[in-house]
């Protein structure tokens, strides 16, 4: 199922690129492949602005796993990392602002999937908290302009619903759970992917373990006591958990660039970072927290 209605952030989205001189599609470090909207980028290609790529949540994922996200990302668009909530690698996103554009002042759009991260990431180039941020997908429903220095105008936008299938959309991170009609396949979906990346995923995480994607999910309802009436289990409500869990970051398993393909730079597969000019290789890269400088 198709999910466009005529409230689509899109128009809005549209909108609010026209007005800026750089944007910055945030996506999700455990997947930046499948929370990337190509849409979007050609959205913003058309209209003939700069895109940056910034890779968010990086608390949640290696560091040699973001630097290859990076280099083989950067092939397309400049392209850094940073945790936006831990306020980790965080200069990196001013240095990159200001090595794609010289204009001042500048604006920029901060775009993506729902619940990557832009509200929060405008919050840190903010300083402070201006932008409402929250697990739940869908959450920014207008923009938001905030002035992050004197010559920086940063725009938070909705977050765009790709096209795809409620299942897809969920397991990107763009659904909430409590929005499918039946959460189970979904949940056996995500069960299947995840085990083929990380078998033991569900036992470190859970302390269950099963065959098949129901039992899994039987036994979870088990372990958290999620019961109905009469005293059957809820599977139902297990599924849900199971969903949030992985949507909000609880559940970790992360994809690599040779999950889609995609062959990182020989240096990078033997651990080393490379010496980029417009990203973050050095080994300080995700520690400092930064203040806005001043321009
Ligand atoms: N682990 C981790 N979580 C983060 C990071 N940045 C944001 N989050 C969490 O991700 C969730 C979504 O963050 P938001 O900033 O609201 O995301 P958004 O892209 O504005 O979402 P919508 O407004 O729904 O489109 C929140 O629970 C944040 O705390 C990060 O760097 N690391
Ligand atoms: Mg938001």
């Amino acid at each position: 199922m198709a999910l466009r209605s005529r409230r689509d952030p899109w128009l809005l989205v549209k909108r609010v690129v026209k007005e800026a001189d750089v944007v910055v599609e945030v996506v999700d470090a455990r997947d930046p492949m499948a929370t990337r909207s190509r849409e979007l980028e050609a959205l913003v290609e058309r209209l003939g602005k700069r895109l940056v790529i910034v890779i968010n949540k990086a608390d949640l994922v290696p560091r040699e796993v973001l630097e290859e996200w990076k280099e083989v990302l950067s092939r397309e668009y400049p392209t850094i990392y940073l945790s936006a909530r831990e306020r980790l690698g965080t200069r990196w996103l001013w240095r990159i602002i200001k090595q794609v554009v010289d204009k001042r002042p500048v604006t920029i759009a901060v775009v993506g999937l729902p619940n990557v991260g832009k509200s929060t990431i405008l919050n840190v180039l903010k300083g402070r908290h201006s932008a409402s941020t929250s697990p739940i997908p869908g959450w920014t429903r207008v923009h938001m302009k905030a002035r992050a220095a004197t010559w920086l105008r940063v725009v938070d936008t909705p977050g765009v619903v790709p096209r795809g299938s409620e299942d897809e959309l969920a397991i990107r991170g763009a659904l909430r759970p409590e929005a499918l009609s039946d959460p189970i396949p979904t949940a056996v979906k995500l069960i299947n992917m995840l085990r083929r990346k990380d078998p033991g995923v569900f036992e470190r995480c859970y302390g269950i373990s099963g065959d098949d994607p129901l039992s899994l999910l039987e036994s979870l309802a088990r372990r958290r006591g999620l019961l109905l009436k009469g005293g059957e289990l809820n599977v139902e409500e297990a599924a849900r958990i199971l969903i949030r869990d992985w949507q909000t970051g609880r559940i970790v398993v992360y994809f690599t660039p040779e999950d889609y393909g995609l062959k990182p730079s020989r240096s990078l597969m033997k651990g080393s970072a490379p010496r980029g000019s417009s990203g973050n290789s050095s080994s300080t890269s995700l520690s400092a927290p930064s203040r806005p400088p001043r321009s």
